[in-house]
């Protein structure tokens, strides 16, 4: 089916209000990932030497921050040209540090739980099923382009 531009619209209306507190959107988004998933902290370096994640860790905020804008523009595509297009050079190392930091398949739906959870709390009564599958669906495309660079 179709992305349309409603659809696109919802994604960037409330990227747009993450955008605007990142360090809490951040925290939160990294929250629920370690909440779903409690094993997936060793994975990510930021904690090293650090007993907890908090709010203004640069680097969290950095990768927070990339996952976020990766996921909007994959929307912006899907409207625009029917498919998610990310260039050879960043998949292959996206899909290197992803396996590099023992990502595996299921994890994808783990990040996109906290994902969805986390633009929910952004968009507090402006939240709903359509923006939710909006999102959904630009994230499933990226995470499976990033998914077959794994294999
Ligand atoms: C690193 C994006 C899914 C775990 C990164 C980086 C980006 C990114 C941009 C930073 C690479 C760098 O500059 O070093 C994404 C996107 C995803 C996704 C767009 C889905 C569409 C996942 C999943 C997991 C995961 C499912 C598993 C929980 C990690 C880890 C790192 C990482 C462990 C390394 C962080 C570190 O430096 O310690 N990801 N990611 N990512 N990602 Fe993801
Ligand atoms: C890297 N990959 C996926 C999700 C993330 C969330 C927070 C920080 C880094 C991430």
């Amino acid at each position: 089916m179709e992305f349309t531009e409603k659809e696109e619209g919802l994604v960037k209306e409330s990227w747009d209000v993450l955008k605007k507190d990142l360090p809490l959107y951040s925290l939160h988004f990294f929250t629920q990932i370690l909440e779903i998933a409690p094993a997936a902290k060793d994975m990510f370096s930021f904690l090293k030497g650090s007993e907890e994640v908090t709010q203004n860790n640069p680097k969290l905020k950095a990768h927070a921050l990339k996952v976020f804008k990766m996921t909007c523009e994959a929307a912006i595509q899907l409207r625009e040209k029917g498919e998610v297009v990310v260039s050879q050079t960043t998949l292959q190392y996206l899909g290197s540090v992803h396996l590099r930091n023992g990502v595996i398949d299921p994890h994808f739906e783990v990040v996109k739980e906290a994902l969805l959870r986390t633009v929910k709390k952004g968009m507090g009564e402006e939240w709903g099923e359509e923006m939710g599958n909006a999102w959904t669906r630009a994230y499933d495309q990226l995470a499976s382009a990033i998914k077959a660079e794994m294999k």
